[in-house]
């Protein structure tokens, strides 16, 4: 790794305290996050992040859309009186120009946010755990429904199935890594499902499906627990952006409610887990109620669906390509991902008549 001068970084920002030691911290793929130590007990600690601007390459529309989003939180929960406000809500520093990020000589970004002290992250969900986060991703959309502006794509058409779509279609017309030969059969699979699983960007276009601010990366780890196992907040906001409200709750599910994890190569492995399934979306259900209309409850089930088939479909193109987007550690490893989400695509298909009457008998 290259030698960074973290102090000359954190010295661009407005912090309290003195600086006594700086740590890698977490396990993310895309950002490169550290831990602020300071001296005693008077000044917070502090998360500083490198923001990977290959991926997001707007990093200015980026931290806008986190700052609007977080204010926002910010004031609903002092509306509502909520204690403990510091711990439920990110809290980003101000860079010395007054932005919350800082590119240095290099060309590189950096934000720093306050540590939210005596919290943990999970990596694995309980039916008791879903049933928390669910309510707590339904509260986040909540309490986004009226953010006064429009917020722009830090990733343009992020979710978007029909892109993924023409992205997989131009992926096969290339053929560029010589391996579409081994992949007929699946891509066959996925082009006659394609149009039932574009169903939200037509209902979209009909006026009839709105877009609102999502979370767009719903995985237990993207949230913040206390030391009794309580929700406090949700975190990794770079993501946040207008989208179906299917984002979050299908994304979700797709790792949450698949048996093992989402590149097992064991495929019986593979399968979705109803338990899970019934109390993260009597969370949801909880929270979200209120504002969902009767277009977006009634395609909770197809939300599910379409999660792990879009999945499939960009590992897929992905492997294609030659593994251009995903870290691999083995060739076939894109490969592997690809089936692994095709077979959890196929089983939560076998679950439809139940979720639609699961979801039915909760309202
Ligand atoms: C990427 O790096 P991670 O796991 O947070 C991807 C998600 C995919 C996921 C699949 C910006 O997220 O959309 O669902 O991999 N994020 C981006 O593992 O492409
Ligand atoms: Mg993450």
């Amino acid at each position: 790794m290259e030698a960074i001068d973290t102090a000359g970084i954190l010295a661009q920002f407005e912090i309290k305290g003195t600086v006594n030691e700086v740590k890698p911290l977490g396990n993310g793929l895309i950002n490169d996050t550290y831990l602020v130590i300071t001296e005693g007990d008077d000044a917070p600690d502090y998360v500083l992040q490198r923001i990977n601007n290959a991926i997001f390459q707007d990093v200015d529309l980026l931290q806008h859309n986190i700052e609007v989003v977080t204010a926002h939180i910010r004031h609903k929960l002092e509306d509502s009186n909520t204690d403990d406000i510091d711990r439920k809500v990110l809290q980003f520093v101000k860079a010395r120009d007054s932005k919350t990020h800082y590119r240095d000589e290099a060309d590189r970004y950096w934000r720093v946010m306050v540590f939210i002290p005596d919290s943990i992250t999970r990596e694995g969900v309980t039916p008791e755990s879903a049933y928390d986060c669910g309510k707590a991703f339904g509260n986040f959309q909540k309490m986004l429904v009226d953010v006064p502006e429009q917020l722009g794509e830090p990733i343009p058409d992020f979710h978007n199935m029909e892109l993924r779509m023409s992205q997989l279609r131009e992926a096969v017309q290339n053929d560029a890594a010589g391996r579409l030969d081994e992949v007929r059969d699946i891509v066959e699979e996925l082009k006659r499902d394609a149009d039932e699983m574009c169903q939200a960007e037509r209902l979209h276009r009909e006026g009839r499906l709105p877009k609102r601010i999502c979370h767009c990366d719903t995985k237990v780890n993207n949230m913040l627990f206390d030391q009794d196992g309580q929700v406090l907040c949700v975190i990794d906001l770079d993501t946040v952006m207008p989208s179906f409200i299917f984002s979050d709750y299908g994304d979700f599910l797709r790792t949450g409610a698949n048996f093992t994890a989402e590149d097992d190569p064991d495929m019986s492995k593979v399968g979705f887990n109803e338990a899970i399934f019934k109390s993260f979306t009597k969370g949801y259900l909880e929270s979200a109620r209120e504002f969902l209309t009767p277009i977006e409850v009634e395609h909770l089930p197809y939300a599910v669906a379409l999660f792990p088939f879009m999945q499939c479909v960009r590992f897929l193109a992905d492997y294609i390509n030659g593994d251009t987007y995903y870290k691999i550690k083995y060739p076939t490893h894109n490969l592997d991902r690809a089936r692994n989400q095709l077979a959890l695509y196929r089983d939560v298909r076998r679950h439809d008549a139940m979720m639609t009457a699961f979801i039915k008998g909760l309202l």
